[in-house]
């Protein structure tokens, strides 16, 4: 691999968004994330890896690379890896940055250095020029970097241009509820308020199981953004869903949100004419009595009665199964026919014994052992899932134990599977395609041997040296794993 794309570390969504961007612009580069992320994109990247399918830092030969772009920074300290690169004046650097300019430690072909609010709005500005148009979560994912950087375009940063961008994407598709779902934000004075105000008001109301924070207040004059107040009550109560109703001047406003994706809001709002999302709810409304709008609403609340979503409904099944003594390259076969990111593997018993993912397949095929048998790559640390584990729950165990499938289980059954896509789709509501980047474009410039003797002492390396220039001549493969060096004593 030789065209890489890096952000900084501590990378935020705007880190995120450009390197998503930049891929977009070149093709044939690879986008490449070390370790360390802000909480929140954490989080995101859990939830969405299989559609961004970036390539890990360990997995780079530093010292082969031959062009970089840098996304939204300049030096080369802030990233995790760069300096691992010896001879950086043989590199092609781009970088694409919105900081003030730096003392550039390298010498770049292709810069874009603008004091602009984000630097996905600078790289989305070239996919216009391009004619590029990304897919709706793609566009989330660059939106999202430039809402995060400019507060909403609320920072002195902001430009029109990052508006404009913002704008383009959101044609395309980007998800304002997902948007807003990462991005935290600060209150102003007359929303605290504001705030206080309805903090005095409120009552956590029993709907079924879920917990509503429900509040109501009249003021004289007009507030803006009441969305920002009730993201952060419902963050200080930490309930599953907030209703405000608040008067201002003739018009009544209703906020609703929710944490869980099954409490329907349109559903229990729907004679106020809502707006947005059933997460996220907005009405505006004149010539009602607010006192009349409150008993209503309460009402309903208390005899709301939830439909609920569980793992039977999202998963997908039949499930495909392997057997655990499958070779690895039949198991490949079937990954390609099928289209599939990973297969439940079960005994001679039907017994689910692990789960192997196409991550899991490449790494053997990497290492040349197609022959090899499917259990010595499977994972056996699974955690399978009832068909009747809430949707929530299952979103909350993939971001917590950071793994892309479940398999679901009727009375210890296997009946289905539930999967990163499957989780995607309930979020979005709409078919999700994971993205895979052809394999060979991030094996093939590996020179193993070169990266080998910086690992090994100088005897070590050259017994490994030895007994591989033997096999050559015999003809034989040779294979070493971790296990194998500690069985024959030749290194950690
Ligand atoms: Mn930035």
């Amino acid at each position: 691999m030789k065209k890489i794309i890096v952000t900084h570390k501590n990378t935020d969504f705007d880190a995120l968004g450009s390197l998503v961007a930049a891929k977009l612009l070149y093709p044939e580069f690879v986008p490449v994330l070390g370790h360390i992320h802000t909480k929140r994109v954490e989080e995101f990247i859990r939830i969405h890896k299989d559609f961004l399918n970036f390539t890990s830092t360990k997995l780079i030969d530093w010292n082969n690379v031959e062009e970089v772009i840098m996304v939204d920074f300049q030096e080369i300290q802030r990233s995790e890896d760069l300096d691992n690169i010896k001879n950086k004046d043989k590199v092609k650097w781009f970088i694409y940055d919105h900081h003030p300019e730096q003392n550039m430690e390298v010498k770049a072909e292709i810069q874009d250095i603008r004091e602009i609010g984000a630097t996905s709005t600078i790289l989305c500005d070239y996919l216009v020029k391009n004619n590029i148009t990304p897919d709706f979560l793609t566009s989330t994912i660059i939106a999202l970097g430039i809402y995060a950087d400019t507060g909403k375009f609320t920072y002195p940063n902001t430009k029109p241009k990052d508006l404009e961008m913002a704008s383009w994407l959101l044609k395309n598709g980007a998800d304002l509820n997902i948007i807003s779902e990462y991005t935290t934000l600060t209150l102003e004075e007359n929303h605290i308020d504001l705030s206080n105000s309805l903090m005095s008001n409120s009552e956590i109301l029993n709907c079924g199981n879920i917990k509503v924070l429900f509040s109501y207040y009249t003021l004289e004059d007009y507030v803006h953004d009441l969305s920002l107040i009730s993201h952060k009550l419902l963050e200080y109560y930490s309930t599953d869903a907030i209703i405000l109703i608040v008067q201002m001047q003739k018009w009544i406003y209703i906020i609703a949100k929710s944490n869980l994706s099954n409490f329907n809001l349109i559903e229990i709002l729907k004679e106020y004419n809502p707006k947005g999302h059933y997460q996220a709810v907005f009405c505006k409304i004149s010539n009602i009595d607010i006192n009349d709008i409150i008993f209503k609403v309460k009402n309903k609340l208390i005899s709301y009665k939830l439909s609920k979503i569980y793992a039977k409904d999202i998963m997908s099944s039949p499930v495909r199964t392997i057997n655990k003594r499958l070779e690895i390259n039949k198991a490949n076969d079937l990954l390609l026919r099928y289209g599939h990111n990973g297969f439940i593997v079960i005994d001679d018993n039907k017994k689910v014994v692990g789960i192997i993912s196409r991550r899991d397949i490449d790494k053997a095929l990497h290492h040349n052992m197609g022959n090899s048998l499917v259990k010595d790559f499977m994972t056996t640390n699974i955690i399978s899932i009832d068909e009747n584990t809430e949707f929530t729950e299952i979103e909350k165990l993939m971001i917590k134990k950071n793994i892309g499938r479940f398999p679901v289980l009727k009375e210890g059954n296997l009946i289905g599977i539930v999967t990163r896509t499957d989780i995607l789709k309930t979020l979005y509501s709409k078919e999700i395609k994971s993205n895979t980047y052809s394999k060979s474009e991030i094996f093939s410039d590996i020179n193993l041997k070169e990266k080998m003797k910086s690992f090994f002492t100088k005897e070590q390396f050259n017994f490994l040296d030895f007994i591989s220039n033997e096999a050559d001549k015999l003809g034989y493969k040779i294979f070493f794993s971790r296990w194998r060096c500690k069985r024959f004593n030749i290194g950690k």
